[in-house]
């Protein structure tokens, strides 16, 4: 197998747009890629983590079709889907509170949550809505020696509360090694991560919440000011984004999720599961989540 890493083609302009992450391409029509381009695509994605196509005015159908050429596509599991013809294409708009303004990583309630996402700016407004991502790398690296290490044995149960499904759930390793790239990648996000599996509840909190505020510190970060007919693709395994909501009117986007990624940690986790002492009482309710959700898997192994 050829490691070679694919080249740009020569009519392309790649311009990085912030030191973290982040590049806007031109020079390639989207409708009609040929393998060549999305084999750049894929390795330009993997070294800016973020990319920005301005002018692509392609249909649904060639907004589909681009997706396919990356992977298995699927819908959002949870949220309504306007476009029946198109079960893959998931819309957001603004008017129906399609507001996306909590840091997050797509789908990480899953156990295969999204590997990439295509998204089309359908309709913006005049000013605000932009979008931000983080690179979970960058973030990863800036931490200590011994924050990295002890983040590295620990796991994390996410649910999709935020969607008023809390039943679905899945543990993540809190470091995930890229598969690609090999870089390890903070992987908790504030909007679907509840706890640490292998911690109390309220050590739980407290690194839950330095840690996914750290991913939003500015200088992990770009800001993208959108215009209609731009695609941004990102890779979602090692950034997440979050929306401002600071716009007025309607904003519109359409989306294909590229799924089928099991996120990989460095090794096992060091520790056991926490496991409450004592009696119960009032306070046992902080672990009951956890503890339900770790005997579900464990029957599911048996
Ligand atoms: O509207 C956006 O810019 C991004 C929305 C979002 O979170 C997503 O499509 O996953
Ligand atoms: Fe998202």
């Amino acid at each position: 197998m050829s490691t070679a890493v694919p080249l740009t083609p020569a009519n392309w302009q790649v311009s990085r747009i912030a030191g973290a992450l982040g590049a806007e391409i031109r020079g390639i029509d989207l409708a009609r890629p040929d393998d060549d381009d999305i084999a750049a695509i894929e390795a330009l994605l993997v070294e800016h983590l973020v990319l920005f196509f301005p002018d692509q005015t392609i249909s649904v159908d060639e907004h589909v079709a681009l997706g396919r050429r990356f992977g298995p596509l699927e819908g959002h599991p949870n949220l309504k889907n306007p476009f029946t013809q198109h079960p893959e294409l998931f819309e957001l708009a603004a008017s129906q509170g399609g507001v996306a303004d909590e840091w997050h990583t797509d789908i990480t309630f899953r156990p295969d949550p999204a590997l990439m996402s295509i998204l089309k700016m359908v309709k913006c407004p005049a000013f605000g809505g932009d979008t931000m991502w983080s690179n979970l790398c960058q973030a990863y690296d800036e931490l200590s020696a011994p924050m990295q290490e002890l983040c590295e044995g620990l796991t994390a149960l996410h649910d999709a509360t935020p969607h008023n499904k809390p039943e679905q759930m899945a543990v993540h390793p809190v470091v995930r090694v890229h598969p690609v790239s090999g870089r390890k990648a903070l992987y908790v996000n504030e909007h679907f991560t509840r706890r640490i599996v292998e911690m109390n509840a309220t050590e739980s909190d407290v690194l839950l919440r330095y840690l996914t505020g750290w991913i939003q510190k500015p200088r992990f970060t770009v800001r993208y000011r959108w215009r209609e007919n731009t695609i941004a693709m990102w890779d979602n395994r090692a950034t997440q984004h979050f929306v401002l909501n600071d716009f007025e009117g309607e904003r519109v986007i359409q989306r294909v999720t590229i799924m089928g990624d099991r996120p990989e940690g460095v090794g096992a986790p060091r520790w056991q599961p926490w496991v409450r002492p004592g009696r119960l009482s009032a306070t046992s309710r902080h672990d009951r989540q956890l503890y339900l959700h770790l005997k579900a898997i464990e029957a599911s192994r048996d």
